[in-house]
């Protein structure tokens, strides 16, 4: 029997380091988690804004078109996976300090390099506390792990059993850091509670309720079809959390070239006029039949009601720019009608619709409805927004389209298609269906139209389905009598465009 010359534990302590560091970071994230859940003071957070800003256009555009919602996990995912490295790099810095001295402090340095590191990202010292305290946590259970007494240092066999006792401590301490800091974070609720100022609430305004009855009565009997206002909103955004704005120190200011700059706080847009409108939002980035198309009932105050006293001089157009890094560009004749909403369906702007408050400019692709809107600038020569700079053209008017979401199997056999039509403020005058690819068109029944001047409407068709496969496609005419484009494009950069298609077996 023959000795190794060099035992393989020569270079265990370096994978263990590695492995007590990564686990040490597992618990870092965690308490960032426990803290913060899922707002930028969460350590994923802003380096996943970063990534998104950082990368080149061509891939977050393949992202969003390709990958869709899968493509923002998978930018959240990433995201956790370097928050976990950024944390493994305190645990080892400290681990490093830790064999060099007689003192037991690896665990303090690693709290406290994680601590800093994470309040140079996210800003926030209480979450950033908590995750240095975890991170070191770990690093100090796994240094006592390792400091137990051992009857033979220099023997191999217990020199493993130290290193295994080390790991074992690691992991112990991070699963559970893991778990309940992953607990904790999950049951913290993100919702807003808007002051009240002497109890005003002009999203609960005696109209709302009525106007929302409307809006369920004229939606179609059509199962499985979204109503007219949408249960699910859609969301798109830059950061894969959103910002945690406090409205009572909320500021929105007009600037540029105007002859006074103003401000105004939340308080003074509640005692403003409000006016509850349906408007619906759409996205540039997503497919032609995509999901990324809603409607709500929005309660807010004219955009030039708070522009015009600032005095506006010849601008030629608006940046609007949020408290998430956020700005697009778009022509001043574009904020004419434009609305600033503090209230979505009878209730507060929930925050991940842009809470205290955000831009609805009618008719136009979504990206310019910016939210928590901070600033609007009037600008005296053009700039491009966050996704022109990369290469996106999304601040024009929306595209018609007729999508086809729903397709049921009647009990007398006959099949029932359905969606909804949108063509911004151009209005939805028809919608077409062919059951025969394209040869043959019928009128679908269309939903009565809701008041405002930027609603989608659904549509829906019933027929007597012929033997075996057969192509159905959908097509809108839009108020001014235009028939959408048949040609179908990407949705990159403008838009996506062309009849909807299905095949019905
Ligand atoms: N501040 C801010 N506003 C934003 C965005 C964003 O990332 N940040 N995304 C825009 C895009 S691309 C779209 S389509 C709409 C979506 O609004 P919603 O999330 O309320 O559906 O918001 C727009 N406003
Ligand atoms: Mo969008």
């Amino acid at each position: 029997m023959s000795h190794p010359t060099h035992p393989v534990t020569d270079r265990l302590p370096g994978i263990e380091s590695v492995l007590v560091a990564l686990l040490a970071g597992v618990a870092g994230v965690a308490g960032s988690f426990a803290v913060a859940a899922f707002t930028p003071a969460f350590i994923a957070g802003p380096i996943a804004g970063f990534m998104a800003r950082t990368l080149p256009g061509a891939l977050i555009t393949f992202s969003i078109v390709v990958l869709g919602d899968v493509g923002s996990q998978l930018n959240v995912l990433l995201a956790v996976g370097l928050s976990t490295t950024v944390f493994a790099v305190a645990a080892l810095l400290g681990q490093a300090v830790g064999q060099r001295t007689a003192y037991p402090i690896a665990g303090v340095v690693a709290a406290a390099t994680a601590a800093l590191i994470s309040v140079g990202i996210t800003a926030a010292p209480t979450a950033s506390v908590v995750a240095g305290v975890a991170t070191g946590t770990v690093v100090l259970l796994s240094d006592l792990g390792r400091s137990q007494p051992v009857s033979s240092l220099t023997s191999r066999a217990s020199d493993l059993s130290a290193g295994r006792r080390r790991l074992l401590a690691a992991v112990a301490s991070a699963a559970s850091l893991g778990i309940g800091g992953y607990v904790l974070g999950s049951q913290q609720s993100t919702q807003v509670s808007p002051p009240t100022f002497e109890g005003i609430q002009p999203w609960a305004a005696p109209e709302v309720e009525p106007l929302l009855a409307e809006a369920a009565e004229k939606s179609l009997d059509v199962s499985g079809l979204e109503p007219l206002v949408s249960d699910r909103f859609y969301e798109v955004d830059i950061n894969s959390t959103d910002p945690t704005l406090d409205a009572a120190s909320w500021s929105l200011t007009v600037t540029g070239t105007v002859d006074r700059e103003l401000s105004y706080s939340y308080e003074d847009i509640l005692a403003m006029e409000v006016d509850h409108q349906f408007v619906s939002l759409r996205c540039v980035g997503e497919a032609l039949n995509g999901k990324k198309m809603d409607n709500a009932l929005w309660t807010g105050v004219s955009i030039m009601d708070l522009v015009e006293p600032a005095g506006l001089p010849e601008g030629c157009c608006v940046m609007l720019r949020a408290a998430d890094g956020f700005y697009e560009e778009f022509p001043l004749s574009a904020l004419q009608d434009g609305f600033l909403a503090i209230g979505m369906n009878g209730g507060p702007l929930p925050r991940g619709h842009g809470y205290p408050a955000r831009a609805l400019i009618p008719g136009h692709w979504g990206e310019i409805n910016v939210k928590w809107l901070t600033e609007i600038e009037i600008l005296e020569a053009e700039q491009d927004g966050y996704w022109e700079e990369r290469g996106w053209h999304g601040t024009g008017p929306v595209n018609t389209v007729a999508k086809l979401h729903v397709i049921n199997t009647l009990d007398d056999g006959r099949k029932q298609v359905g969606g909804h039509a949108y063509a911004g403020v151009r209005g939805i005058d028809r919608v077409e269906v062919s059951t025969d690819g394209g040869d043959t068109w019928v009128d679908a029944t269309l939903s009565d139209p809701l008041p405002g001047a930027d609603v989608w409407r659904q549509w829906t068709h019933t027929y007597d389905p012929p033997e075996g496969e057969h192509e159905v496609v959908v097509r809108a005419t839009d108020g001014t009598g235009a028939l959408q484009p048949e040609a179908k494009s990407s949705p990159f950069p403008s838009g996506p465009s062309g009849w909807v298609t299905k095949t019905v077996r």
